[in-house]
């Protein structure tokens, strides 16, 4: 079979630092088992501009659409924070996710045993916990018209911004929640506020409808967001598949990853629809950012980076195989008592990016032993 085309974007702050570890993973991969990648590194966020002059150059939407996955690292930082919007770094993610019609953003949040005393919650409260959030991410109020900042003709200054969802974008991430759901514990939570917005009270009308038309047999249940954030931080594991709009998901992940131990555990997916030859554009990338309050300290946790490629052997190369195998070996290595420090506990070793990544293809090469 053809190599496995390979787009790897590191970004800025930790980015590059987690990163490098999975290269490890990767060059592993083609040495142990029955598949070749070809790696193509490519430039976004503040490195891009500064190299550029563009958050997500087109030389690098080149070269995200010939991939046949694209593995994202996190962009941003402070260097750029005083940038015009048009030109943040954040805006290259955005970019991509965008141009290339990514819409289903997976962010799976799940406990391993060893780390369930991490959580901010009572380990009892999160051992065994594993849910999965299906985030809109092309559409809602990160891309709705209008928005800006502006002055009113009475000399007033506001800022605004538009939350819009048409019945075809709640439809086609609806659908994904739902066979999700299927085929792990029958059960989707759709999220909204539809008791005080108009797009909330629309994305739970086609949510049912798309329930009750398509997917009798999975239990439907309605939440309103304010509610479910509050379920999350005290009884998570009434969750299976939780579904909500862009804006909603990202605050909800990031609560759940907080839940799960930190937010340097969470990888996700983020998938297009497949075209008519069955190419699916995807993206995958830790739901963290650039972490510039760490960044160059070499203490950055690279399991959500290493997990999100585990993701990309599942999702876009159906290795299935190689993906459990990979995350059998972090979660040995974090049995094993390693830690980096935000998944510290008492009695763990205390280690850094590298040593964490080392400790993980050693345990690779065990099993393959
Ligand atoms: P952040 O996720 O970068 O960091 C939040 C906190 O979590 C920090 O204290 C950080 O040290 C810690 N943290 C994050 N990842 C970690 C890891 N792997 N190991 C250990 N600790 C980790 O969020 P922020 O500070 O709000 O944002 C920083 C920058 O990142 C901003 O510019 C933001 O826009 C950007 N950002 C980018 C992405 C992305 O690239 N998709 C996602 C989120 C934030
Ligand atoms: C994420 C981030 C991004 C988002 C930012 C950096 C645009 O927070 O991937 O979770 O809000 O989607
Ligand atoms: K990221
Ligand atoms: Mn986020």
């Amino acid at each position: 079979p053809a190599n496995k085309k390979l787009l790897v974007l590191p970004g800025d702050g930790i980015g590059p630092e987690v990163m490098r570890e999975v290269r490890r993973v990767v060059d592993w991969m083609d040495r142990r088992r029955s598949v070749t990648f070809d790696v193509v590194e490519g430039l976004v966020g503040g490195a891009a501009i500064d190299a550029e002059g563009h958050p997500c150059p087109d030389s690098t939407m080149e070269k995200a659409r010939a991939a046949d996955a694209i593995l994202f690292g996190s962009v941003g930082g402070p260097k750029w924070d005083t940038l015009p919007f048009e030109n943040r770094p954040e805006l290259g993610i955005l970019r991509l996710r965008k141009d290339l019609g990514l819409f289903a953003n997976l962010r799976p949040a799940q406990v391993w045993s060893p780390l369930a005393q991490a959580s901010s919650l009572k380990a009892e409260l999160v051992d065994g916990l594993d849910l999965m959030i299906v985030r809109e991410s092309t559409g809602g109020i990160y891309f709705g018209e209008p928005r800006g900042i502006e002055t009113l003709p009475n000399g007033m200054r506001r800022g605004f911004d538009t939350e819009s969802y048409t019945e075809e974008e709640i439809t086609r991430v609806a659908r994904i929640g739902f066979e999700l759901a299927r085929k792990r514990s029958n059960k989707l939570t759709s999220v909204e506020k539809a008791n005080v917005m108009q797009s909330g009270r629309f994305w739970r009308e086609v949510v049912t409808a798309v329930g009750k038309s398509e997917f009798p047999d999975v239990e439907l249940s309605h939440m309103y967001a304010d509610n479910c954030a509050m379920q999350l931080a005290s009884r998570p594991k009434q969750f299976d598949v939780i579904l909500a709009s862009n804006l909603f998901g990202d605050v909800l992940s990031d609560l759940a990853a907080a839940v799960t131990g930190s937010l340097g555990m969470l990888p996700s997916a983020t998938l297009g629809a497949p075209d008519p030859d069955g190419r699916r554009h995807a993206l995958y990338e830790p739901i963290h950012g650039s972490a510039p309050d760490i960044a160059g300290k070499g203490i950055a946790n690279p399991c959500a980076q290493i997990l999100s490629f585990a993701m990309l052997l599942r999702w876009s190369f159906g290795m299935e195989e190689d993906a459990r195998m990979l995350e059998n070996a972090v979660e040995r290595v974090l049995a094993g008592g390693l830690r980096t420090a935000d998944i510290m506990v008492s009695g763990a070793a205390r280690v850094g990016t590298s040593i964490m990544g080392e400790a993980v293809i050693r345990e690779l090469d065990k099993m393959a032993a």
